[in-house]
């Protein structure tokens, strides 16, 4: 290696940092179907059905909970997946992206 190698290895410096996470929360409301949010918690969310269940209750009694947390890209995917399935039964599901 010749001294200007050395110098230019002196300058490189790595930063690393970890890429934010995003949670997809849901949102309650008074008409959309327990049973369809649980679809979506599993089939959008891959949750189990005891888990989708959790989730659901948990939303239908304090007013929000956490379908998954995921890079931005994932999350704001999965959020307009559901919102999609969501009006296209006719229902009102509203969802939001929180950083975590
Ligand atoms: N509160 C709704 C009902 O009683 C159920 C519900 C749960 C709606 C979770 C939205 O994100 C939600 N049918």
């Amino acid at each position: 290696m010749s001294t200007t190698d050395i110098q230019l290895d002196e300058k490189i410096k790595v930063i690393v940092t970890e890429p934010k996470r995003w949670k997809v929360i849901l949102l309650n409301d008074d008409v959309t179907p327990m049973e369809f949010v649980v679809g979506i918690l599993t089939e959008v969310f891959r949750h189990t059905p005891d888990t989708a269940r959790d989730v659901m209750l948990q939303v239908h009694e304090t007013g929000s909970g956490v379908a998954g947390i995921y890079s931005f890209e994932i999350a704001e995917a999965k959020a307009v997946e559901a919102t999609n399935i969501a009006r296209t039964n006719n229902h009102p599901l509203q969802i939001k992206l929180e950083e975590e």
